[in-house]
């Protein structure tokens, strides 16, 4: 997935103007994906995964965090998620479907709160972005 020199200055944008929300908006994306795709909750048996559960809420401030840091190094993702690349090839192994599930949530819930920040433009970068971050958090599947 190549991002254009136009992808990443949305992006950027995008997430300049979300701030300081966006550890919200990684648990919403969570909750929806449990709620939308339940298959989604066969990785979490240890946690709770209802609506506004303090473990989903300490989650989507994890996943948002890593999304920040992607943006930040948005030429170079790879080698800003190299960890979390190693965590979820080793470890978690999470069928990587999900990530477009999880990915999905994310948008709608970045629609929602800034109808007029998701242009069909921004759109189209930010979905090209979360599936570049997607694909470095499977490409060392073996
Ligand atoms: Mg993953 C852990 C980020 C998709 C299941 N995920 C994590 C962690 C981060 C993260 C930052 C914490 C790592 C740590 O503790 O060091 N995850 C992340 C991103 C994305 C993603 C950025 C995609 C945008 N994860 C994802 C999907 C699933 C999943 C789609 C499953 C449907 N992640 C998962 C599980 C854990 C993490 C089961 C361990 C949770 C725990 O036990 O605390």
């Amino acid at each position: 997935m190549v991002l254009s020199g136009t992808d990443k200055t949305n992006v950027k944008s995008i997430f300049s103007k979300i701030g300081g929300q966006a550890d919200d908006y990684g648990a919403e994306a969570l909750e929806r994906m449990f709620v939308t795709y339940p298959q989604t909750k066969t990785y979490f048996p240890h946690f709770d995964v209802s609506p506004g559960s303090a473990q989903v809420k300490a989650h989507g401030k994890k996943v948002a965090g890593a999304l920040v840091e992607a943006a930040n190094h948005i030429d170079d993702i790879a080698t800003a998620l190299s960890k979390l690349s190693d965590l979820h090839a080793q470890k978690l192994r999470v069928d990587p479907v999900n990530f477009k599930l999880l990915g999905q949530c994310f948008l709608v819930v970045v629609a929602i709160h800034n109808p007029s920040v998701l242009t069909p433009e921004a759109h189209a970068s930010l979905d090209k972005f979360l599936c570049a971050v997607g694909s470095v958090l499977t490409a060392k599947y073996r």
